[in-house]
Order: C-alpha cells, then sequence, then structure tokens
C-alpha cells in the first residue's frame, strides 16, 4: 500500500476558473515513442474572479515530459516555474498572454489508452474526463472552454490520414519532407472533447442535407480490410441526425462530421467535436459477423455520440459532478431514438431489465452514489450505470411530469439560454421548469440521493361506496454517506383492470380514465378514485413510470391476468417476470434447504397460451419466455448462493421445456426468416422467438432439439442464428459443442470481434476445471491484453462461471484479482471495472465472502492506481 491514499474531491469545493484559455494552438509532431506537442494558449485571468494574484495551475501527468515552457516569447528559466505532483505552477503571470509548452510523449507505450496512444497502427486519442493532460499542460476541466486550432505533422506514406476536430483548413509540406495538416474548430469547447487520429485508413463518405439545407460531409474511418463493415453505421448516422432535427429541433453545426474506427478503446465510443472515435465493436456490423443485438448497439451507439454534439458539446458540463447533465439526458435521448427507430415496449423492456439488474445492484452496493455525486476520488470511477442509466430515468420523469410538448419547450429553452457554456444539472432543471411551469423543486431531490426507493402499495375497494384507495408508501434505504433519506417526488402511472380483464374507467381528480398518473411525495399517501363499477386490479408502475423496487401482493391469479391482459405491454412482461421470479424465489429456498425441487404449474399455463397465440409480437414473447437472469435473481437475494440460484434456473428452464417440448419446437420452425439477413425489427423479433425456443426445445428430452442445433450452426448464414447456436450448444452440454467451438473459432479467427464472442462464451463454459480452461484462454494467440475488448470478454464471460468463478476454494476470485493486479498498472480503468464482481462481497452466502474479501484486502495491499484504490477501498469500508 501507498504511504500516502489519494484524497477525494468535493462538489462544494468548486470555484470557477482562475484563468481562461480563449484559443488554444496545439502542433503535434508524430512519432511512435517521441511525439512533440507544442502549445500556445491564449489566456487572460477570468473576470468572474475579480483582481486576483492567484498562481497559474496547469495540470498534466507522470507520462509527459517537459522541454519547455514560455510566456509571450520568453522562455522561462527553470526558476519561474514548479513541477508538483503533475502540475505546472508559473507563480509570476501577466493579466493576459501567451504561454508556450513544449512536452515529449510516447504513444507507443500508453497502456492506459488515455491521451495520445496507439491502436495498431494507428495514434488515436481519449481525453475524457482527464485524458488532455497526458498530452500537454492545460486547463483541464469543463468549463475552460477554448477554440483550438491543430496542426499534425507525420509522415505521409505511413499516416496519410490525419484528423482533428473542426475543419480541415490547410495542407502542406514541412521543410523536413513532411505532411502538415491544418485543422480549425469554431467552437469553444473544453479540452476533453479534443480528439487526434492518425493512420493508413479506409473511408467510406456521404452526405446528409440537413433541414435547412446545408450539405454535410460525413465520412467514417477504419482500418482498410473493416470498410465494407460500415454501411449499417452511416445509415443509422443519417436516421440519428433526422430524428435530432425532427424531434429537438438540433441541427448539425459543422460541415463535416467523422467518425473513426479503433480497436483498443477502454468503452464504447467517444463523442469528441465533429471527430467521433468508436470502439470497432460499436460501429462495424455485417450480418455475417454480427448478431442482432449489436446491430442495435451500434444504431444506439452511433445516435448516443451524434446526439451528444448537443446534450454535451454545445451545452457542456461546469465540472465532473455534472457528468449526468450530459450523460443521463444523452442515454433519454438515444433510448428514444431505438423506440422510434423499433418497438417502444421490446426497448423499454430492455432498458429496464438492465436498469434493475445492473444499477438496482450498483445502488445497494459500496459504490452507490448520487445521480450528481457529491464527492469523488477518480472521475472515470463515475461513467456508472447511475449517471447513464438512472440519470436517463430522472430525464424520463420529467419528460412523464411535463408532458411530450412542454418538455420540448424546455429542451428548447435549455439548448438556447446555455448555447456555449458549462453548465449544471440544476440549470438543466431549471429550463424545464421555466418552460412548463410544473414545479420541480421537490423533484429535484433525485439527482442528489442515492439507493433505490421501495414503494409499497395496498389498496382497498368499497362496495358500497364504489371507490376504490390506493395507499403508497416510500422508503430508500441508507447508502454510504447517506444515512437517512428524504421522500421523493415519484410519479406513478397506474392503470385499473376489472377481474375480467377489461379496462376500468374511474374518477380521480376531475379526470374519468382508466390510466393516471399518481404523485407519491410523502412518506405515505393514500389516492382515491371513484365511481368505480367493480373491484379492480392495479396496473402499477406501467411502462415502469420511476426507478423504484415495487412491492404489491398479487395472487398468481391476478398476475396471470395481467399477463394476458394489461393494455400496458410492459407490465404484461413485469407481470411474467414477476410469477417467475416467485417459482425461482421457492426453487432457490428448496436448493438452499436440499429439498427436492417442485414448482406449481401456473407459470408453465400461461407459457403454454403465450406460445399459441399468434397475434402476439414474437419479440415481446420471447422477452417474456425469458427467465430472470442469474444476475437479475443475485440482485434480488438477500445473501446470494450462486449454486443454488443457477440450479433453480436449470430446474425450471427444464421443467418449461419438458411440459412445451412440443410448442417450442412448433414455434422455433415456424419462425424461420426466409430471404436475405435484415437488422430490421420485423426479422429481429422472429430470430429472437425462435432462438428462444430453441433454447428451452434443446433442453427437452427431445432429441430432435439436438440435431436442430447442429443443423442451425451449421447452416446459418448470419451471426444471430450461428451464435445462438453455439451458445445453445454450450449451455445444453451439446454432445458436439466442443467440435463446434473449435469449428466456429476456425471459421472466424480472422475477424477479431467474432473471437471476442468465442472467448466469452469459451470463458463462461462451465466444467470441472473452468479456471484452467480460463487459464488457457488467456495464453491463447488470440488473446491480447492490451485490447480491453479482449480482456472484458474473458473476464466478462467467467464471471458469468459459476462453478469457476465461485468456486468455493476461492480460486476463482483469486485469479480475478492477480489479474486487476496486473491492469492497475498497464490500464487503471480498465482494472477498476475488473472490480465490480468483487463489490458485491458482503451479499455473497458467508464461506464465498469471506474469500473475496481476502481478494480484496489482497488488491488493497498493492501499490494502486487511484481508480483501483478508490472501488477497493470503499468496498471493504
Ligand atoms: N462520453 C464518453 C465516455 C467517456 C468515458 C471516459 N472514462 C462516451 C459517452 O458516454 O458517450
Ligand atoms: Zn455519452
Amino acid at each position: 500500500m501507498k504511504e500516502s491514499q489519494p484524497s477525494a474531491i468535493l462538489l462544494k469545493d468548486y470555484k470557477v476558473p482562475p484563468f481562461l484559455i480563449d484559443k488554444t494552438e496545439l502542433t503535434f509532431d508524430l512519432d511512435e515513442t517521441n511525439t512533440v506537442v507544442t502549445s500556445h494558449l491564449h489566456m487572460r485571468r477570468n473576470p468572474a474572479c475579480g483582481k486576483s494574484t492567484q498562481p497559474l495551475v496547469l495540470d498534466g501527468g507522470e507520462d509527459i515530459k517537459l522541454i519547455g515552457v514560455a510566456m509571450d516569447g520568453y522562455t522561462l528559466p527553470s526558476e519561474e516555474y514548479r513541477l508538483v505532483d503533475d502540475k505546472l505552477i508559473i507563480t509570476a503571470t501577466a493579466d493576459e498572454f501567451v504561454l508556450t509548452c513544449e512536452t515529449l510523449i510516447d504513444p507507443q507505450n500508453n497502456t492506459r489508452l488515455e491521451g495520445l496512444y496507439r491502436s495498431s497502427s494507428m495514434f488515436c486519442t481519449q481525453c475524457e474526463a482527464e485524458g488532455f493532460r497526458h498530452i500537454t499542460y492545460y486547463l483541464d476541466r469543463p468549463d475552460v472552454m477554448s477554440v483550438f486550432t491543430t496542426t499534425i505533422i507525420a509522415d505521409e506514406t505511413r499516416y496519410p490520414v490525419m484528423l482533428s476536430n473542426g475543419n480541415e483548413t490547410e495542407r502542406g509540406k514541412t521543410d523536413e519532407g513532411k505532411t502538415f495538416v491544418v485543422w480549425h474548430d469554431p467552437f469553444p469547447k473544453p479540452a476533453y472533447l479534443f480528439a487526434l487520429v492518425a493512420g493508413d485508413l479506409a473511408v467510406k463518405n456521404d452526405v446528409f442535407t440537413t433541414q435547412s439545407k446545408r450539405d454535410i460531409k460525413l465520412q467514417i474511418f477504419t482500418e482498410r480490410h473493416n470498410i465494407d463493415k460500415v454501411n449499417y453505421a452511416m445509415e443509422a448516422l443519417k436516421r440519428s441526425m433526422r430524428w435530432d432535427e425532427e424531434t429537438y429541433g438540433r441541427e448539425y453545426d459543422l460541415d463535416i462530421f467523422m467518425i473513426v474506427a479503433v480497436d483498443d478503446f477502454n468503452m464504447g465510443a467517444m463523442e469528441n467535436k465533429g471527430l467521433n472515435i468508436f470502439n470497432s465493436s460499436c460501429l462495424l456490423a455485417s450480418p455475417e459477423t454480427t448478431t442482432d443485438d449489436a446491430f442495435l448497439r451500434v444504431e444506439s451507439v452511433v445516435a448516443h455520440e451524434y446526439f451528444h454534439n448537443w446534450s454535451g458539446n454545445r451545452v457542456t458540463c461546469r465540472d465532473w459532478f455534472q457528468l449526468s447533465l450530459k450523460e443521463g439526458f444523452t442515454v433519454f435521448r438515444d433510448q428514444s431514438f431505438s423506440s422510434d427507430m423499433h418497438s417502444e415496449t421490446v426497448k423499454r423492456v430492455e432498458d429496464v431489465s438492465f436498469l434493475k439488474t445492473a444499477q438496482f445492484a450498483e445502488d445497494a452496493g459500496p459504490m452507490a452514489h448520487p445521480v450528481r455525486p457529491s464527492s469523488y476520488i477518480e472521475i472515470s470511477n463515475f461513467y456508472t450505470l447511475t449517471v447513464y442509466e438512472k440519470g436517463a430515468e430522472i430525464v424520463r420523469m420529467i419528460h412523464t411530469l411535463l408532458g411530450e410538448e412542454a418538455f420540448r419547450k424546455g429542451s428548447d429553452l435549455y439548448f438556447e439560454r446555455h448555447d456555449g457554456q458549462a453548465v449544471t444539472c440544476d440549470d438543466f432543471v431549471a429550463a424545464m421548469q421555466d418552460a412548463s411551469g410544473v414545479d420541480l423543486t421537490l423533484f429535484k431531490r433525485w439527482y442528489s440521493q442515492a439507493g433505490t426507493p421501495v414503494v409499497t402499495v395496498t389498496d382497498e375497494y368499497d362496495e358500497q361506496t364504489k371507490t376504490y384507495r390506493l395507499t403508497v408508501k416510500q422508503h430508500t434505504p441508507a447508502t454510504p454517506a447517506q444515512p437517512t433519506k428524504l421522500s421523493l417526488h415519484i410519479p406513478i402511472r397506474v392503470g385499473l383492470i376489472s377481474e375480467q380483464g377489461d379496462a376500468l374507467t374511474a374518477d380521480f381528480h376531475n379526470e374519468r380514465s382508466d390510466d393516471f398518473v399518481l404523485h407519491l411525495k410523502d412518506n405515505e399517501q393514500t389516492f382515491e378514485f371513484t365511481s368505480v363499477h367493480s373491484k379492480p386490479i392495479p396496473s402499477l408502475l406501467r411502462s415502469f413510470s420511476a426507478p423504484v423496487k415495487l412491492h404489491y401482493e398479487y395472487t398468481t391469479e391476478q398476475l396471470l391476468l395481467l399477463l394476458s391482459c394489461d393494455s400496458d405491454g410492459f407490465n404484461r412482461w413485469s407481470a411474467a417476470q414477476q410469477l417467475a421470479v416467485n417459482e425461482l424465489s421457492q426453487l432457490i429456498q428448496q436448493a438452499e434447504n436440499g429439498d427436492a425441487f417442485s414448482i406449481d404449474s401456473n407459470l408453465v399455463a400461461g407459457f403454454k397460451a403465450l406460445l399459441e397465440d399468434e397475434t402476439l409480437d414474437p419479440a415481446m414473447v420471447a422477452l417474456i419466455l425469458k427467465l430472470p437472469s442469474q444476475a437479475y435473481l443475485s440482485e434480488l437475494a438477500e445473501v446470494i448462493d450462486p449454486q443454488a440460484i443457477k440450479g433453480a434456473r436449470h430446474f425450471l428452464k427444464v421443467t418449461i421445456a419438458n411440459a412445451l417440448a412440443a410448442q417450442f419446437a412448433d414455434v422455433y420452425k415456424k419462425h424461420v426468416v426466409m430471404g436475405k439477413y435484415q437488422a430490421n425489427a420485423q426479422d429481429i423479433a422472429h430470430r429472437s422467438l425462435k432462438n428462444t425456443a430453441l433454447s428451452y426445445w434443446a433442453e427437452s428430452a427431445d432429441q430432435r432439439a439436438q440435431t436442430a442445433v447442429a443443423e442451425q450452426f451449421k447452416q446459418a448464414d448470419n451471426m444471430t442464428d450461428q451464435f445462438a447456436a453455439l451458445s445453445i450448444a454450450v449451455k445444453t452440454n451439446h454432445k458436439s459443442a466442443q467440435n463446434m467451438l473449435t469449428a466456429f473459432y476456425e471459421q472466424w479467427k480472422a475477424e477479431p470481434l467474432v473471437v471476442n464472442k468465442w472467448l466469452m462464451l469459451s470463458a463462461s463454459q462451465e466444467s470441472d476445471d473452468a479456471l484452467g480452461a480460463v487459464k488457457a484462454l488467456m495464453e491463447h494467440p488470440s488473446f491480447d491484453l492490451k485490447n480491453p475488448n479482449k480482456v472484458r470478454s474473458v473476464l466478462g464471460g467467467f464471471g458469468q462461471n459459476t462453478s469457476g468463478f465461485h468456486h468455493k476454494d476461492g480460486s476463482g476470485y483469486q485469479f480475478l484479482a492477480d489479474q486487476i493486479i496486473v491492469l492497475n498498472k498497464r490500464n487503471p480503468q480498465l482494472a477498476s471495472r475488473l472490480c465490480t464482481p468483487l463489490t458485491r462481497w458482503k451479499k455473497l452466502k458467508p464461506e464465498l465472502s469471506v474469500q473475496m474479501k481476502q481478494q480484496l484486502e489482497r488488491i488493497l495491499a498493492e501499490d494502486l492506481s487511484k481508480d483501483v484504490y478508490e472501488v477497493v477501498s470503499k468496498s471493504l469500508a
């Protein structure tokens, strides 16, 4: 462990920057190991600070070497500046001056993948949140916005493509015969949006004509062998541009929009102004190599990064505590886009299912934090599901409270009022409130309070007076640093249904309807509905109107009725989930007690009706049939017993499979998609149901299913079907599973993104020596510790490997800890993300919990990056 541990940065300590940088002129003389960066920063004291004599303190990194510094052309002797803890400090400055810095950096050996680094044969950058300081000394904070001009110098034979933000304004030869290219971005921006790319890249060109009839040049760059896989992304980009004009009135501003795909990238993609950089896994797509899910992900990430041009770039964050200002809002925008492009209900179910599994777990664990955190040690650790997904739910609730029209007025006011500024979540809410007249004062607590509220509903019906009352209570459990909680403003959408399954109308607040939004503001409130002609079944929290855990004692009959009759598609899915959770809870209990498994037949009956109803949307049927995941059941459990959960799920799946084998076989055959592969909603829906049916059928005793799996694997003309068959073979221990895995690798070894899927599936394969198998994968020629996608595939797959990861001797946890310790030095951001499974140690059953804790303690004893230190120390606190 280090002598002194890193300290926390606090929101309450925010101060405006003492200096501003009006113009930033950068020159990069590119070289693999010795890149020279020269900056001319046109600076002045910030008038908002009044008359001040504060020294100039610029952010830097331990990996950059300062060659020289000059002020207004005067080279500073070493006694006129200091380098302290990666900061460059200059005490005496004029009120206005040009600061010149020359730094030396080593992109080739930059394994952190932030700042300027190499990926394959190219140079690329990642500057959010604090990567720019690894390039040169700067005021690396989002409220310092500057106009950037960037000159790139390189050997044109190796780096014919040289890109940065904005428009190319000049190109020529240097005296040494190298090529230089100048880029100018007229929009002031924080350094985190800076980008540079250089390489021997292929390009796909297109044009988008905006609503005001400006032609925007669109370019997607990839390594040469991948350029045939960008058509889908290009079309998705054009759909996003049109949608943002139509839905938010937002038009693109520069004359050119570029996207570059790189293989080595810490996350999905980055919204650099005019030059988005993408993890190739979120950009490249072809039917043969890409599954339906991955196609949809490409579309949503392309949209997300594009939408940031307004929600993030034109209006940016004042400080990193406000991260959800851009991320929550932009996730909400990309979710709405995908919903408009495909099916609203399917999209909502997928998003909510993810939120309830992963974000709820985060919000109940040691890293729980508000959507607007009030403290952090390393900001990279706060690109979380809470900031992104719960942040999006907050924006969605504002949308529910205001309604479509007023919400649009609010977003228009927000963009107009704050264009070119760095602002706060409060500013966002203020614009929404000012434009709509809706009081959001109480609602704002959602931003500052961590934890998932638990909402408990009871009801009573008075036959005499035809009155129906819903009593709703809220309670938010304590989270680290927030022992007591306040009540929140929770919008609860409710529908009323008769015992026959029809919509039931009622009077509520001068409105007669069968669907209402209740405003829960106190710890307990009773809502009274009148003129209700029969006893209702409440359909609660329709379309998941708030990110809460809902409790209401539904009977099995009521859940079955909601499953078949609710007009809210989301709640039909929700009812099925609840039925399955009820069954599984009993089974888990039986497993833990060592009792024989037994289930009642209701769920099977419900599924049977679903499989036989040909009028339903196949995508919804597939979603309803998917059993609650291991991860979701772990989130729900008080104490997690991974083996018991796995056993219960397996038993339930096999039982349903055997009871309905004929129906699954039938549905499997009926939903085969004929004709050329297309990633459209309809075909995706059929493939999804077909493969879900196959996953059940293959668990049944019907041997024909085994043949169907093998046939589909061999004959599939698209990755969705081929990989579905392979996964089913692996999960059901198909007799040819091993051969299929080998054949799959041989077929696709030249396609890294497909190999990643193979690595993940192989690492998740349960066996007596799962750990040995995973160790072998890390020695496999296709594995590369430098590539985050590969690391995540193997370690992510292993995390799902119950017998391997949760081995009772603790060897699985030890192995993960070993990898974290190695990566802590090479790539702290990646290492920190890999800690997530270990942060759940307190909830595991005691014999596993103690082993996991030991590994966290072992990690904490190392010399740690801020990233890993923060997660591990908070987990042990
Ligand atoms: N804004 C980036 C995330 C940057 C993460 C830095 N550790 C991608 C996105 O959310 O669009
Ligand atoms: Zn984003």
